[in-house]
């Protein structure tokens, strides 16, 4: 049988869509998504780890204080999680729904479906009597929920990841989650809350370089997913705060005038200096959660909060 040759672009006929759509805009933008194949899942893990990059061990460390109390209170049997990941903050709920002895179901909802079969495997080891049903699905379109779910259900958005999200498109979200939660269900959102710029410029342009070179992995996986030829290396990172629109921007600068080539697509023409816009990632307070949550349908239920965290761990419930 004669070799089938295909072109990758033809395989992946959505991301092509929506790469000629981003590079076309006079600000040129590509989705956060495509920063996740294996190597940036993994260099984003090692930001996490990081010193100067807060939100994370923050986020867990609220988690640890308040889910056993939440989990007992709330009686919780299932946990839907947006955007999984490898599932190390799911742990901490899922001890405490265990600490219940109530823990039924786990969803975590990835768009990697290796990420989310390892995952699975290992938690279904893990936790004996647990099912562990996971679910494909890019949340910013749907979630892809099982027929079948347990309740009372938690809903959980950790790590800021909503903070991706231009505000139509988080709220979209958040009214999706909402749509699917029932009377007694809760939604747990984390947010990176606003404070000192320094502070948070540092945790996007950390000392060793890996959120650089996390920024650029996208260039490869654009190379490797759609056949482009983006050169890395001809690209700079930076990352600023917007102190109106209350985000952190993460740019590629071109280093120099260029001419990019994706299969399917006009030439890309880079002018010296010229960027794509990979990520924004914004940072809340009260009002701009309860505003988000308000267009969504659900109320703040609760709130605890230290004033000196730099970090939210949010409970909403439907309004
Ligand atoms: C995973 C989206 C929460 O916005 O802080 C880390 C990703 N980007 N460093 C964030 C990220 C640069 C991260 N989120």
């Amino acid at each position: 049988m004669p070799n089938l040759v295909r072109s990758p672009a033809v395989q992946n006929p959505g991301m092509l869509a929506e790469v000629a759509l981003g590079l076309s805009a006079p600000q040129k933008e590509l989705s956060p998504k495509y920063f996740y194949d294996q190597r940036g899942s993994e260099l984003f893990e090692a930001i996490t780890r990081l010193p100067e990059y807060y939100p994370t061990r923050t986020e867990r460390a609220l988690l640890s204080g308040w889910m056993p109390e939440l989990m007992a209170q709330l009686g919780t049997r299932t946990l839907i999680e947006l955007g999984a990941g490898n599932a190390e903050k799911s742990r901490i709920i899922l001890d405490a729904m265990r600490g219940t002895g109530l823990a039924e179901l786990y969803v975590p909802i990835d768009v990697s479906a290796t990420f989310l079969s390892q995952t699975a495997a290992t938690l279904r080891h893990e936790y004996p009597g647990l099912v562990v049903e996971p679910a494909i699905a890019d949340i910013s379109v749907e979630l892809n929920l099982p027929r079948r779910i347990p309740r009372p259900a938690l809903f959980a958005f950790l790590g800021s990841t909503i903070g991706n999200f231009y505000p139509p498109a988080a709220i979209r979200l958040l009214a999706r989650v909402r749509a699917a939660m029932e009377p007694g269900d809760r939604f747990l959102l984390g947010v990176d809350l606003r404070k000192d710029i320094a502070r948070v410029e540092a945790a996007y342009n950390d000392s060793q370089g890996l959120t650089a070179a996390f920024n650029k992995n996208m260039l490869r996986v654009l190379n490797h997913e759609l056949g482009a030829d983006f050169d890395p290396d001809a690209f700079a990172h930076r990352a600023f705060y917007d102190t109106v629109a209350h985000r952190i921007e993460m740019h590629l600068v071109s280093t120099r005038d260029q001419v990019v080539s994706v299969p399917g697509l006009e030439p890309i023409a880079f002018a010296a200096g010229e960027s794509i816009r990979t990520e924004i990632s914004t940072k809340y307070d009260r009002e701009s959660v309860a505003a988000l949550f308000d267009a969504a349908g659900l109320r703040i239920e609760a709130w605890p909060r230290d004033p000196a965290t730099p970090f939210g761990l949010v409970l909403g419930a439907r309004a």
